[in-house]
C-alpha cells in the first residue's frame, strides 16, 4: 500500500467512526463549469435577497483561494433522517430542523476530523466547511461519487437518498481521488416538480431560490412574505422538504444514529394552538440550540401568521 491510500484509507475509516455515512474525494481544482452555472444563476436573480450569494465568486469556483495549496477536497454526508416525525396537519418544520444546529455539530466533527489527521498524518493544512462558506458542496459530492445532483436540486444518493447534510473538508494533502457520479437516476420521473407548491423547480436541475418557500419562511428575515404566494405553504412553518417527500429514492432513508439530530420533543408535540401561544422567552428556552432560531421568534410568528390567514 502507497502512503497516498494509507492515508486516504485512514481519513474515511475516521469519518466513518465520527459518524459520517459517506466520505468521498476529488482532486481540489477550479469548477469551471459550475462558474458558469452559478453566474447564469445569479444573473437571473434566482437568489432573491440571499446577497451573500453574489460575495467571493473566486473563493466558490475556487478551493485554492479558500486553502492555499489545495489539493484535496473531502465530501462527507450526515443522515438527518429523524426517526421520528410531526403528525401531517400540524405547521411543519423540515426535517433537518428538528434537532440541535446542524452547523455546530458538523463543525465539531471536521475540527476532531482535522486534529486527527494531523496527529496521524502530520503537518497538514486544511479548513472545514458546512454550509457556512462559499463552497459550491453538492458539485463536490458529485465529484466525489456520493450521489447524482437531481432534478430537486439536490444531492441524492442510490442507497439512502437525499436526507444528509454535507459537509466538505480542505486540505493540503494528496490523496486517492474518487471516480465522479457520472450517472444520473431520475430518468422520466417529475414528481418533485409537479409537487413544489411554487413552481421553483425550473429544468435542468435550475432552483429558482426566490421562489422557494425554503427561502421565504427562513432567509426573508425582517421581510414580508409576498402575497402571491399566499395560500401556497402547504403548511410549511420552517423550510420545506416537499420536493424530497415525494421523491422514490427518499424509500432508502434509514434514521439517524446522531444523538444530537433527536427531535425536540416540542417539534414533535406542538400543535397550531401552541405554536399560536408561544411566547418569545419560551421560544429562546426551548429553541436555544435549534435552527429554528435563524428565523427568530419574529420570523416565525411572520410564517405562522402567513401560513394560517
Ligand atoms: C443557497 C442555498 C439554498 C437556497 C437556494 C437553493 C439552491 N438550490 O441553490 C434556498 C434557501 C432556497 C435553499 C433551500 C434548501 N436547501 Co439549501 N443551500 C444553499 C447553499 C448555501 C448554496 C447552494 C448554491 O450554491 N446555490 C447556487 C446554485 C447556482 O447552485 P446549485 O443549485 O447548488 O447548482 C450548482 C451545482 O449543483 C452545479 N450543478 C447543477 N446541476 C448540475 C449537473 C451536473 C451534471 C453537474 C456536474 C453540476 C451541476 O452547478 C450549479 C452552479 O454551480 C447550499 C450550501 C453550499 N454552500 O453549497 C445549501 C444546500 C444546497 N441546501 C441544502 C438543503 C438541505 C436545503 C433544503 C432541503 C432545506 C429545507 N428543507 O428547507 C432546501 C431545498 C431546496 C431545493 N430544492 O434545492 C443542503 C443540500 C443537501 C443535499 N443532500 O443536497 C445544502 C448542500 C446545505 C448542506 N451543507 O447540507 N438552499
Ligand atoms: S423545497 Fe419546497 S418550495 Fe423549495 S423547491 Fe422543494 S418543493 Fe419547491
Ligand atoms: S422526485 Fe423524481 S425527478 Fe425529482 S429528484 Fe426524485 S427521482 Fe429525481
Amino acid at each position: 500500500m502507497t502512503l497516498i491510500e494509507k492515508n486516504t484509507q485512514f481519513i474515511k475509516s475516521t469519518a466513518a467512526q465520527l459518524g459520517f455515512s459517506y466520505c468521498g474525494i476529488a482532486k481540489a481544482a477550479r469548477l469551471d463549469e459550475d462558474a458558469r452555472r452559478l453566474e447564469s444563476w445569479l444573473n437571473k436573480g434566482f437568489h432573491g435577497g440571499m446577497t451573500y450569494m453574489e460575495n467571493y465568486f473566486e473563493l466558490r469556483v475556487d478551493p485554492s483561494k479558500l486553502v492555499p495549496g489545495a489539493k484535496s477536497v473531502i465530501t462527507l454526508l450526515l443522515n438527518y433522517f429523524p426517526g421520528e416525525q410531526q403528525k401531517r396537519n400540524v405547521p411543519q418544520v423540515s426535517k433537518y430542523a428538528y434537532g440541535q444546529d446542524y452547523h455546530e455539530v458538523i463543525r465539531g466533527k471536521l475540527r476532531t476530523l482535522l486534529q486527527l489527521i494531523k496527529e496521524n498524518i502530520g503537518e497538514v493544512h486544511g479548513r472545514g466547511f458546512a454550509d457556512s462558506a462559499p463552497v459550491l458542496e453538492k458539485t463536490w459530492a458529485q465529484k466525489s461519487g456520493l450521489g447524482w445532483i437531481a432534478k430537486n436540486g439536490n444531492l441524492i444518493t442510490k442507497e439512502k437518498g437525499s436526507f444528509f447534510f454535507i459537509a466538505t473538508l480542505i486540505i493540503d494533502l494528496e490523496l486517492q481521488i474518487d471516480d465522479p457520479f457520472i450517472k444520473d437516476y431520475c430518468g422520466s420521473c417529475t414528481r418533485c416538480i409537479d409537487a413544489c407548491p411554487t413552481d421553483a423547480i425550473l429544468d435542468n436541475k435550475v432552483i429558482d431560490g426566490s421562489r422557494c418557500i425554503s427561502y421565504f419562511t427562513i432567509e426573508l428575515k425582517d421581510m414580508l412574505i409576498p402575497g402571491k404566494m399566499k395560500g401556497k405553504f402547504e403548511n410549511r412553518l420552517f423550510g420545506c422538504d416537499i420536493c424530497q417527500d415525494v421523491c422514490p429514492w427518499n424509500r432508502f432513508s434509514k434514521p439517524t444514529s446522531e444523538k444530537a439530530f433527536t427531535p425536540i420533543p416540542a417539534i414533535l408535540n406542538f400543535s397550531t394552538n401552541d405554536w399560536e401561544e408561544l411566547t418569545e422567552e419560551a421560544f429562546k428556552v426551548i429553541f436555544k440550540n435549534s435552527p429554528l432560531k435563524r428565523s427568530k421568534y419574529q420570523g416565525i410568528k411572520r410564517n405562522l401568521k402567513f401560513m394560517t390567514e
